[in-house]
């Protein structure tokens, strides 16, 4: 299909016209979706910019910074029964951002409003709230938006880890189950280099339709044919299966009411798994502590026995010494004594001598 016919086939696109009627669809909803600024409104913007061929605008408020700037779900009609809607981006594909990205990817909730953060009840409630603006009648066709380098300005490719591969695979499964559409991927910043590594990536995780872009931009929106043309080609999709649009919001509806009530579970598994955790910690250390206090006692017990085996032995020795000590005096007076009487009987002994 040339650039002409494809501009026909936008134009004129309606559900009236596919193989099995309209089947209840009357207007396709464009849903793009993706992490925070990786040219969601950017893309929106190249869009409109190459539908209407005129002088460009920042018709999405694309911003500057590095994302978080688009918080509504913003539609923009291309045609009578085509849609573009700027959904809000998120942060990282955790269960909490999950929950929104795939409420407001269900068309759950309202067009137009700003999309809030918020799990469990908060989001449920807003669902049923949005109950009665969303339209079943809005054929839902995924896109997901991904900016393939991590420093745009200095042009470092992103390594795409196996974990975040995995957070990938279960977006793209949910997305399908979601709308019945595999997702088509945009890769934005295609002048960065090649892509090929990445692409391959993204085929392995079941994505058949990859397109690469260099959006236009405030700075640089010089019209160049191939990006005309690549970006209408984005916009082609027909309906060939039996669907039915009332059967289907239920189902996305009670897709996502399951999602939230899981991570609900798990957020309570989490947090009971980190209060045992802390109770565990508690008591650890509560025995550490115990074991210190009774290693102390022990010392100290002990230190006192040491001490007190020490005075025995310094007063045995003590006794020992003054026994010693008598002893020797003793003796000493013994001695004397001795002496005493040896020299009393040698007189004795001199004085008979004279004598007889
Ligand atoms: N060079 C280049 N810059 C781009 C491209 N796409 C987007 N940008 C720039 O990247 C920045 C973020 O783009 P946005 O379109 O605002 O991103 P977003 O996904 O809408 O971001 P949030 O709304 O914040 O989630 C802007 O400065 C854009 O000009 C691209 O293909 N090439
Ligand atoms: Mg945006």
């Amino acid at each position: 299909m040339d650039s002409d016919e494809m501009r026909r086939f936008i134009e004129n696109f309606s559900f009236d016209k596919c193989k099995k009627g309209n089947q209840g669809f009357n207007r396709v909803l464009i849903q793009l979706f993706g992490l925070l600024g990786h040219g969601k409104s950017s893309f929106i913007n190249t869009c409109i910019y190459v539908w209407k061929d005129c002088e460009f605008e920042n018709w999405s408020k694309s911003m500057d910074k590095d994302g978080g700037h688009t918080t509504e779900r913003i539609p923009y009609e291309l045609t009578e029964n085509i849609t573009l809607v700027d959904n809000r981006g998120c942060g990282k594909m955790d269960d909490k951002e999950s929950g929104v990205i795939f409420a407001q990817l269900g068309n759950l909730l309202p067009l137009g409003k700003e999309v809030q953060w918020g799990e469990g009840f908060g989001l449920v409630e807003r669902m049923v709230k949005a109950e009665k603006e969303v339209k079943t009648s809005d054929f839902i066709f995924p896109v997901f938006v991904y900016r393939w380098i991590s420093d745009v300005s200095i042009l470092v490719k992103k390594e795409i880890t196996n974990p975040e591969k995995e957070d990938l695979k279960l977006l793209f499964q949910t997305a399908q189950k979601l709308t019945g559409v595999i997702p088509i991927v945009v890769l934005t910043h295609k002048t960065a280099g090649s892509l090929t590594k990445t692409e391959g990536i993204f085929r392995d995780l079941g994505i058949d339709r990859i397109f690469s872009f260099e959006n236009y931009t405030r700075e640089d929106h010089m019209k160049t044919r191939g990006k005309h043309e690549e970006s209408l080609e984005t916009l082609q999709f027909r309906v060939e299966q039996p669907r039915d649009p009332s059967e289907e919001m239920k189902m996305r509806r009670k897709l996502v009411l399951n999602y939230i009530h899981e991570c609900d579970i798990k957020e309570q598994q989490r947090k009971v798994e980190k209060m045992k955790a802390s109770e565990q910690v508690q008591k650890e250390k509560k025995l550490k502590q115990q074991e210190e206090e009774m290693k102390k006692w022990r010392e100290e017990e002990e230190r006192q026995q040491e001490e007190g085996y020490k005075r025995h032995q310094q007063q045995c020795q003590r006794e020992r010494e003054r026994e010693q000590a008598l002893k020797e005096e003793e003796i000493k007076a013994l001695r004397e004594n001795q002496k005493k009487k040896s020299g009393f009987f040698e007189n004795m002994f001199k004085t008979k001598k004279k004598d007889s």
